[in-house]
């Protein structure tokens, strides 16, 4: 048997029909709700720790970090918490359907199929987050290769042909996006939103 390859993580490679979205009892479903709201107190005070440090910027696509990521868009998702799939196809440039609303606190298993025969990025985020990803893949030289090296939990690298799965939680409310940030994908009109009510 082969290496794994470092990319995606290995609960992204899991084939999406092993998946299946648990049925909780109702004394589960309580506990996972008093866990929830333990999470969002922790995740609103980690939020404000990161407004008020310099250090807190983001990295992705192979620069060094320091500590967790922490993101202003929601967090990721845990399976055990699954409200919803949404499945997503790219085909011609388009994400379709390129508009997902959400309700606030939903873990969304996002799965994304690329019918084209080139590569495409599935990454989500607040519009910062988005140019700064464009920014870094537009510098990359071999983009295959630099996603092979990291993981970002927000972003899924989509090979042609192929499916992967991301799975967020949108703890945040706002209006977000869901871009392909391979170098002239998003110009071309390979943009999604994303509204969390
Ligand atoms: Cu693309």
């Amino acid at each position: 048997m082969g290496r794994r390859p470092l990319w995606p993580p290995i609960n992204l490679q899991k084939e999406v029909w092993e998946h299946r979205v648990p049925d909780f009892p109702q004394d589960s479903i309580m506990l996972h709700s008093l866990f929830r709201l333990c999470g969002t107190v922790l995740v609103s005070a980690v939020m404000v720790a990161a407004y008020l440090s310099p250090a807190a910027a983001h990295s992705y696509c192979g620069a060094p970090r320091s500590g967790p990521q922490v993101y202003l868009f929601g967090e990721p998702g845990d399976f055990a918490l699954l409200t919803r799939t949404v499945r997503i196809t790219m085909r011609d440039m388009r994400f379709s359907p390129d508009h997902v609303a959400v309700k606030q606190g939903e873990s969304i298993r996002f799965i994304v199929t690329n019918l084209d025969d080139a590569d495409h990025d599935f990454t989500l985020g607040d519009e910062m987050t988005q140019q700064e990803h464009r920014k870094e893949m537009a510098e990359m030289t071999d983009i295959a290769a630099a996603h092979a090296n990291h993981s970002d939990a927000h972003a899924i690298f989509v090979p042609a042909g192929k499916t992967r799965v991301l799975i967020w939680t949108f703890s945040v409310p706002g209006s977000f996006e869901f871009d392909c940030n391979m170098p002239g994908h998003y110009e071309a009109g390979m943009r999604g939103d994303v509204s969390v009510r």
